[in-house]
Parts: structure tokens; sequence; C-alpha cells
């Protein structure tokens, strides 16, 4: 069942592409059109540098990805499963035990479907809202560092890519097709999770972007490898090894902003850090409140049926469902949730099958959570006493139960009127863009990197900070 990995075709992949011709030519004719949109929608200015990228070239632990200069058009975006070293049981939902699913169950394809081209639409949606950063890059370790997590996010467009089209016939097709037309923020043709039609238009968007929203895909892919639809599990399997990098990207990115700025405070005679032409710490805060709460809306809401649904089906699990969980049917529990009844907070209970975006939610909590204690602990050896904090989960919620009402960071219930005269002390908005937008201009001689942010503690790979990551310039 596992096909090797063929590198010297039109399309690199160990899905046995060679012997499948109605697929492989399905997937050659829709190439040309994902590279129109590439070449429309890409970091098209960027087009003839030479990028230092790591491309994938197998699914061996060790070794799986190559790294060398590349002209980001002429990328070798792959298609790649985790092979299965034996027949894989369903381990999520009512039908525990059996065999997995190779193909498609006509009960469960609308389902599928859906799932598949809402985690698809995502990808291409973040590469349009970071499409011109590469203008304003604080080095050439991290300009490297966008696109090599924008030609990855194309990757992974092409893993759903062919979940569509060897699985889902003339509809799948036709999704694939959609995919290419969407446009991030685009009123008449939007993406289809909020999150991902809001602008990225400064670096510290970007970082915050590829910490909080990156890390929804951390845990959507998470749930998504536990599914009984086995081709879909091995895919989002493989896209995680890639994913964690992302990761790595936003998580320190955002400390080495966090860094600068405390070193800026102390230099200024009034602490005052804008006038050092750095990021103050109440403009970082507002920023993680932004995209943090933008993206706790990705989990869908709180009590959904959908979810309920998915997880009874066994499309889609808990995070490590199979390592953390001995109970895999969740007909017992219950979850214990905030809800709002006559004006004001109380706690309902909810069967743990209907609550299972909330369970995700809350790993996902927890590990945003980690991470802000980390930046907090680099505050307190920087001897700075601010500290950083993410804002309740009820805080400015467009998805869900908490959607139709107001709340502070702290959770409390407030009116419209007291949110809209916070709004700009709470939120990154307008004024925070334009100051950020003066500050961010490009730095590109190798190993410098300009004075809002710190360098990073090491090179990529076996590379210095001084290496020149991107090259080739005009
Ligand atoms: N925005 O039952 P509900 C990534 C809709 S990120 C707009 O509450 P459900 C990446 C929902 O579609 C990971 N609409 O929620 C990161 C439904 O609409 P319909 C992406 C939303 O279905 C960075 C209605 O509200 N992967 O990989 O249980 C860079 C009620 O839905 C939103 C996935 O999302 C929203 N935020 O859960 C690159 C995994 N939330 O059908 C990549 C696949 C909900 O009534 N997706 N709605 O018209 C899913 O599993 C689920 O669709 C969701 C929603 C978790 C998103």
């Amino acid at each position: 069942m596992n096909a090797k990995v063929d590198l010297d075709c039109r399309i690199p992949n160990n899905v046995g592409l060679a012997d499948d011709p109605k697929v492989r030519r399905a997937l050659e004719s829709w190439q040309p059109k994902y590279l129109d949109w590439w070449h429309e929608m890409g970091p098209t200015d960027f087009e003839p540098n030479d990028v230092w990228l790591r491309t994938a070239i197998s699914v061996e632990a060790d070794g799986w990805a190559h790294y060398d200069y590349v002209k980001m058009p002429d990328y070798r975006w792959g298609i790649f499963l985790t092979p299965r070293e034996q027949e894989a049981m369903i381990h999520v939902g009512d039908l525990t035990g059996t065999p997995v699913w190779n193909e498609v169950p006509g009960e469960h394809r609308n389902a599928l479907r859906r799932i598949i081209v809402t985690q698809a639409d995502t990808e291409p949606a973040s590469v349009e809202q970071q499409r011109l950063l590469g203008h304003s890059a604080p080095s050439l370790y991290d300009m490297r560092n966008l696109f090599q997590v924008n030609v990855e996010e194309g990757r992974h467009l092409w893993a759903m890519a062919y979940l569509l089209y060897k699985h889902f016939g003339k509809d799948g097709r036709e999704e694939a097709e959609e995919l290419l037309e969407r446009r991030s923020g685009n009123p008449d043709k939007p993406r289809i999770l909020g999150a991902f039609n809001q602008p990225c238009s400064n670096w510290l968007s970007f970082f915050a972007f590829t910490m909080f929203t990156d890390r929804d895909g951390k845990f959507q892919l998470a749930a998504l490898r536990e599914s009984g639809f086995d081709p879909l599990a091995r895919s989002c399997d493989f896209m995680l090894t890639e994913e964690a990098f992302h990761l790595f990207v936003g998580e320190t990115g955002l400390a080495r902003i966090i860094q600068r700025s405390a070193e800026l405070e102390k230099i200024d005679p009034e602490g005052d850090v804008r006038r050092q032409g750095g990021i103050d710490m109440a403009t970082i805060q507002r920023t993680i409140n932004y995209w943090f709460s933008y993206c706790l809306d990705l989990f869908g809401g709180e009590i959904s049926n959908n979810a309920a649904t998915y997880f009874a089906a066994g499309l889609k699990g808990r995070f490590k469902e199979g390592e953390r969980y001995s109970d895999h049917l969740a007909l017992e529990g219950m979850y214990r949730m905030p809800v709002v009844e006559n004006e004001r907070l109380t706690v309902r209970e909810v069967p743990l099958r209907n609550a299972m975006n909330e369970v995700l939610r809350d790993e996902y909590i927890k590990d945003c959570e980690r991470a802000v204690k980390k930046w907090n602990k680099l505050l307190a050896e920087l001897d700075s006493t601010h500290r950083l904090t993410l804002p309740s989960r009820r805080f400015h919620r467009h998805q869900g139960l908490y959607a139709d009402f107001h709340f502070d960071p702290a959770g409390n219930l407030i009116s419209a009127a007291e949110f809209e005269a916070k709004r700009g002390e709470w939120l990154l908005g307008p004024d925070d863009e334009r100051y950020l937008a003066s500050i961010m201009k490009p730095v590109r001689e190798p190993g410098k990197f300009a004075n809002w942010i710190a360098p990073p503690s090491h090179g990529l790979k076996s590379q210095t900070i001084e290496f020149e990551y991107v090259r080739n310039f005009d």
C-alpha cells in the first residue's frame, strides 16, 4: 500500500502517481493553474531571487528535506503521505476497532469534503495574506523564513488538492479549482474562515500569525491525523512535520521582538520604546489580543453538532487521541462550559461529543500559555517589569457562544459601548499599523537586523546568522 518516492516526474510524490494516470493527468492540468495563482498571489516581487529553502523529498524521519538555493516559482511542490507499516484501525468514535478507510465512505462524503476543503482553503489564504511582507523583512534570515513558510503552505495545498482529485471525483475537481479562485479579504469571494481574511500587513502580525494561526493548524491537523479516512490522516501527519518550523518562526520571532523592546526601554531615558524606534509592550499585547482572539474562532462553536458528528463518525479525533485517551467513544462525559444566560455568565453542562471543538481549543490555549510563560521568563531575565498575557477565550469573538456579547480581556461581560470605548487600548488598530509601517524598513545586508528585533540565537540548519539566505537582488 506504500508507493515509493518518485522525485523525477512532474509532481514529486510517494502516492504512486505514475501508476494512476487519471489522477496524474488531472493534477498535471491543475499545476499550471496553481502556478498562475502563485504568480498572481504569491510573493511575486521576489520571483527572481535565489532563496535558501528546504524542500520535502521523502518522508523518512531523518533526511526528509533537502536544502539549497531555489527560485520560488521553481520550488518542487510534492505530494507526500506518511507510510503505514501495517493495516491501521479506526480509533475514534462509534467504529473504533474496525479497519480505517482507504476510500471515502458514501455516508461521510460531504462531511469529509467540507473538512478537506476548509483545511485546504487556509493554505493559499495565508500566502495571500503574507505576499507583500518580503518588502519590509527585518533581515535576510527572516525573509527566507517567510518564503519557507509560503512555499510549504503551497505544498500543503497540494496535499489537500491531491485528496480532492483522488477521492472526490467531479466535485473534488471543482473544489480544487475554487481553491485557486477565492481570495483572502475579497468581499465577493472571500476565504472560508475569518482569520484568513484579516490583513497581515506587518512583521509583528506575521510573527503573531505564525505563532497563533499556524498553531491552530497544528491542532486541527493533529485532530485530522486521528481520522478514520487514512489518506487524510497520513497527509496531515506529514504536514505537521513541516508545520513545526512555522511555529518556531512565530514563537521565536515574537520572543526576539520582546527582547529588543525590553533592551530599548532600558536605553531610553524615559523608557519610551517607540522613541527608540522599537515596538512597545502595549502594542505587542494588542497584537496578541487581536490574533489570539481571531484564532480561537477557528475552532468553531463551543457547542457543535458538526463536531459531535465528526467525532462519532471517526472523521476527526482529539489531540493525541491514540496516545492520551482510553475511552474513544466519549459517550459518557459532560463538559462544563460558561454560557451567557439572562445577561450573566453561568455554567452549563454539555455532552462531551458536542464539546469537542472546546476540548481541542483547551489544548490550543494550553500550548499558547506555555509560550507566553516563556516570553515572561525572558522579560524577567532582562529586568523588565512588563508581563504579557493571553486574553480570555470570551474576548473579541466572532464565532460561537460568545460572539453576540462583549467581554473585556479578563472575560467579564461588558456593554458594547464599554467595549468600543476600549477597543484602541485592547486591539491592534490603524494607529499601530501606521506606526509599525513607519519603522519596518527592509534590511538586506547579511547578518544585519532591523533595530526593532533582536537577532536569533543561531542560524538555520548548518548555516550561520551571517549567511546570505536570500540573494540575487537587482
Ligand atoms: N470563520 O459547528 P460549527 C491551518 C462556520 S489552520 C468562519 O460551530 P465546526 C493554517 C462553520 O464553517 C487549520 N466560519 O463549527 C494555519 C459552519 O458553517 P456552515 C484549518 C466559521 O464545523 C496557518 C458554522 O460556522 N483547518 O491549517 O464544528 C497557515 C457552524 O460551525 C468559523 C481546519 O479548520 C470561522 N472561524 O468547526 C496556513 C480543519 N468557524 O457549515 C494554514 C477543518 C466556524 O454552517 N475544519 N465557522 O455554513 C473543521 O474541522 C471545521 O470546519 C471548523 C469549524 C473547526 C473550522
